[in-house]
């Protein structure tokens, strides 16, 4: 016997795909987060905007709650539907629709994944420059939904700087043509960057216009070792000045320890407590010059203890690997994940003071730390030990979250810098954003989707 709702679905849109095996359920009604047990309604898989409209006009009719799904590689539950919920995958909407060569713009539909961007872009001799781990699965809906980072920001910035405009389904099913590709557009509020960041909760996105620029210059990756967290930024702000960075990023030894566990090769014979990876602009001789020249400061100085440049492809690879490894050499531990933000110039204190609480706050489990420290943006990995119950862990971590809470509103900073709030973080966005923010945001996903259809329950309360 099939749910009533669902047959009234059939019926407003007979061509749509809808999927309902326990295993389809459960396969799309999950992320990367695997804290909930995955419960949907059904999976609708349009494969047009007009299913996608049908959908939503449905959901509105019937009082049923959608879930817009994209490569559900997040990790902070945006994609989860535990209640009963319709997820919408745009899995089926994942073409290529247009490249303007003199716009320099390439309009993809949402469910594109975002290496196959990139691998349009450069068939155009172009780039689209976001880029992280989850490149060959998350979708570039799914990106534009959390204003995806990675590790590339400290040099083209994020997913917000790339989207020149947006077609997205409203919460009501009716279909925003959002800045139609202007680079100039003074016309009132720009309701696309709205849309980006907002977890699915004012639309569905369905196509996006890419800005696409320059491919990147030839680079070179090295590897650095470091003895301290102070010296981190020193050894940042040295290299900024001195070389055109790509990427900055670092992780410590307890993150090496499990990515060289998962297969990773080990870069130097002693452990170290800190690493950075840092990809430069390289190629010529005055760019090498720099690179060595900087590298030889940073020894001088007794920043950088040991540390090696790529000298090929393959080993510019495997030093990627070290760091872009780590999430999935960790998956078997259950992480509870912080993506904490602050401005770079707040970095030293917060770290300092993030350090001292963490270690006192966590003694008997193993805390991971890496991320983007160009960009003011640490990702706190906290591990299960086998023999806690997934429960009494997550409520000991949540009890360290609140005080890190408190650092990050004294040190101005963010709860999420880029995996969103979802459910996960969603207790703490008031340290965050202030109420009368929130109160807006509330009055704003009202106008967007006057009967909460769209992924009630994530990003706040209804
Ligand atoms: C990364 O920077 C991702 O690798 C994932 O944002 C971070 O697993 C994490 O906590
Ligand atoms: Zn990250």
């Amino acid at each position: 016997m099939t749910d009533p709702r669902l047959d009234a679905l059939r019926q407003a849109a007979p061509a749509l795909r809808l999927k309902t095996d326990p295993a389809d359920l459960e396969h799309y009604g999950r992320d990367w987060t695997r804290r909930w047990t995955p419960a949907p309604l059904a999976i609708a898989l349009p494969g047009n905007v007009e299913e996608v409209q049908a959908v939503v006009r449905w959901a509105n009719q019937q009082g049923v709650a959608i879930v817009p799904s994209g490569g559900r590689t997040g990790l902070s539950g945006g994609a989860v539907a535990a209640n009963g919920e319709l997820v919408l995958s745009l899995e089926r909407m994942n073409q290529a629709l247009a490249f303007d060569p003199v716009d320099r713009t390439l309009t993809v539909q949402a469910g594109m994944p975002l290496e196959a961007v990139h691998n349009g872009a450069r068939e155009h001799g172009l780039q689209y420059p976001v880029d992280f781990a989850a490149r060959g699965s998350c979708s570039i809906g799914g990106n534009i939904a959390t204003n995806a980072g990675g590790i590339r920001v400290i040099r083209y910035g994020n997913t917000r700087e790339w989207i020149a405009g947006l077609k997205v389904v409203a919460g009501t099913g009716d279909v925003l043509d959002l800045n139609r590709g202007l680079i100039k557009n003074s016309s009132g509020y720009d309701l696309r960057q709205l849309l980006i960041g907002s977890e699915g909760t004012l639309g569905i996105v369905v196509e996006a216009t890419l800005r696409l620029t320059d491919p990147p210059p030839p680079s070179n990756v090295m590897l650095l070792a470091l003895p301290s967290f102070e010296v981190l930024m020193q050894v940042f702000a040295a290299f900024r000045q001195r070389l055109q960075l790509e990427a900055f990023e670092f992780f410590t030894d307890v993150a090496l320890k499990h990515v060289l566990a998962h297969g990773a090769q080990k870069p130097f014979d002693e452990i170290h407590p800190f690493y950075v990876v840092a990809e430069f602009a390289s190629g010529d001789e005055a760019t090498e010059a720099a690179a060595m020249a900087a590298f030889e400061h940073g020894m001088e100085q007794g920043w950088i203890v040991d540390g090696v440049i790529s000298q090929s492809g393959a080993q510019a690879a495997q030093l990627w690997r070290l760091r872009e490894g780590i999430t999935e050499s960790l998956a078997r531990y259950k992480p509870y994940k912080n993506d904490v933000s602050v401005r770079i110039s707040a970095m030293p204190a917060f770290l300092a003071e993030t350090q001292q609480l963490l270690s006192e706050a966590y003694p008997h489990f193993e805390v991971v730390w890496f991320g983007h420290i160009g960009d003011g943006n640490l990702h706190i990995n906290v591990l299960k030990p086998d023999d806690v119950a997934d429960a009494d862990f997550i409520a000991a971590c949540e009890q360290v979250t609140k005080l890190l809470a408190d650092c990050l509103r004294r040190h101005g900073g963010s709860i999420s810098a880029e995996h969103g709030i979802g459910l996960v973080k969603k207790p703490y966005l008031g340290s965050t954003r202030s109420d009368a923010e929130v109160a807006l945001m509330r009055g704003v996903k009202h106008v967007f989707d006057p009967n909460g259809v769209l992924n009630p329950g994530k990003l706040f309360d209804p």
